[in-house]
């Protein structure tokens, strides 16, 4: 991956968020919250967690407000520092839906009808198609842009988002003159897209019904174990990165991200050795990856006036910047401000 860390006298503005929907993944771990913490050493991060986007599929309202504290506390236990980042809660910084609204008036109709998530969870949530659920790319595009976000390092799925909230951005400077820093997306190449361990055509997924299709952050050493003993492979038992390999190839770049290892010193490591040899290996790299990270998210959770301390703290650094911006824009569209 190209590197964007940036030295400390030009510090890079990185921004993203998570959703409260469930405990997150490998795959939210590996594709996003691991290159959050990597980001968070050199740059000038803002990290929170998405609960308005979350309320599209309108949760059960205590679990979703226990899910959402829980969330907050992994992006700390991943290692995130709250003194040198902000770490926030995105409902509790009102400038995101203030801002979304007005973006709204500056996204057309069937740019946003051609979002593909949006596509894919009408077509499988025929129930209850919201308007929250379409408008979801704009709101996403007010996060990012209150705060002149330089990068924002999201997994494979979220780049059109990226795209549309570009799209939006330069409208508005067209528009209005220099307003928003326009964001660039920051894509991991290996680990973008873990796979399901069950269904390697599909991605691992938080939602996913079937419980040995993903890892969670929080399982016990001896389930992941059996997860990765389960995963579904391929009849050729040799340990090569191939077309057709789907299974092999996202246990492989599981293991490239745990161990740093590339895809050929993974093919050497096991070569002439079976597929039983090599998913132990892989799952004992990814316990010793998430050790530290249940570790502390035990301890934390134990302690909530320290929690309700981060999150007050961190909401109200984060308003002072969106509160900046939101300003600038009603300003700028003729708001009475
Ligand atoms: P849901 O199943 O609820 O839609 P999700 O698992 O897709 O959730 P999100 O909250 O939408 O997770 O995503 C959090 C972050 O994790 C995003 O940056 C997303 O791109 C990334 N991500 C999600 N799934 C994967 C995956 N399988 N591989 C790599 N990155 C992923
Ligand atoms: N849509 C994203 C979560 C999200 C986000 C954001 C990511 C909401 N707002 C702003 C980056 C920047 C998702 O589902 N992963």
């Amino acid at each position: 991956m190209e590197s964007h860390l940036s030295p400390p006298e030009k510090k890079k503005r990185v921004f993203s968020l998570i959703q409260p929907t469930a405990m997150p993944t490998l795959g939210n771990y590996l594709g996003a919250l691991k290159n959050w913490k990597e980001m968070s050493e050199l740059n000038d991060c803002i990290f929170g967690v998405a609960d308005l986007h979350a309320l599209t599929v309108r949760p059960e309202p205590a679990v979703f407000r226990r899910q959402s504290l829980e969330i907050f506390a992994m992006l700390l236990s991943i290692g995130l520092d709250p003194e040198k980042n902000i770490v926030f809660v995105q409902s509790r910084v009102e400038q995101h839906a203030q801002l979304a609204w007005i973006l709204n008036c500056y996204t057309q109709f069937g740019e946003a009808s051609r979002m593909t998530q949006f596509k894919e969870k009408a077509a499988a949530h025929e129930e209850n198609v919201n308007v929250g659920l379409f408008a979801y790319p704009v709101l996403m595009a007010a996060d990012i842009l209150l705060y002149n976000s330089d990068f924002v390092p999201v997994g494979e799925d979220q780049r059109q988002h990226l795209e549309i909230t570009r799209d939006i951005a330069e409208r508005f400077n067209q528009l209005y003159g220099r307003t928003f820093t326009v964001p660039e997306a920051y894509i991991g190449k290996v680990g973008a897209r873990i796979m399901s361990l069950q269904d390697p055509a599909k991605k691992m997924s938080k939602s996913d019904l079937n419980p040995k299709a993903s890892v969670s952050v929080l399982d016990e050493p001896e389930v992941i174990l059996k997860k990765f003993k389960s995963a579904v492979t391929d009849s050729e038992a040799c340990v090569r990165y191939a077309e057709g390999k789907d299974g092999i190839n996202n246990l492989m770049a599981i293991y490239s991200c745990c161990t740093g290892r590339d895809f050929p010193a993974i093919e050497k490591e096991f070569e002439g050795r079976g597929y039983g040899d090599f998913k132990t290996a892989v799952a004992e790299a990814v316990i010793e990856e998430l050790r530290p990270v249940r570790e502390s998210y035990l301890s934390l959770m134990k302690d909530s006036g320290y929690l309700a301390a981060c999150i007050d703290a961190g909401c109200g650094k984060a308003r002072a910047i969106a509160a900046k911006t939101l300003a600038k824009v009603s300003k700028k569209v003729g708001l009475l401000v």
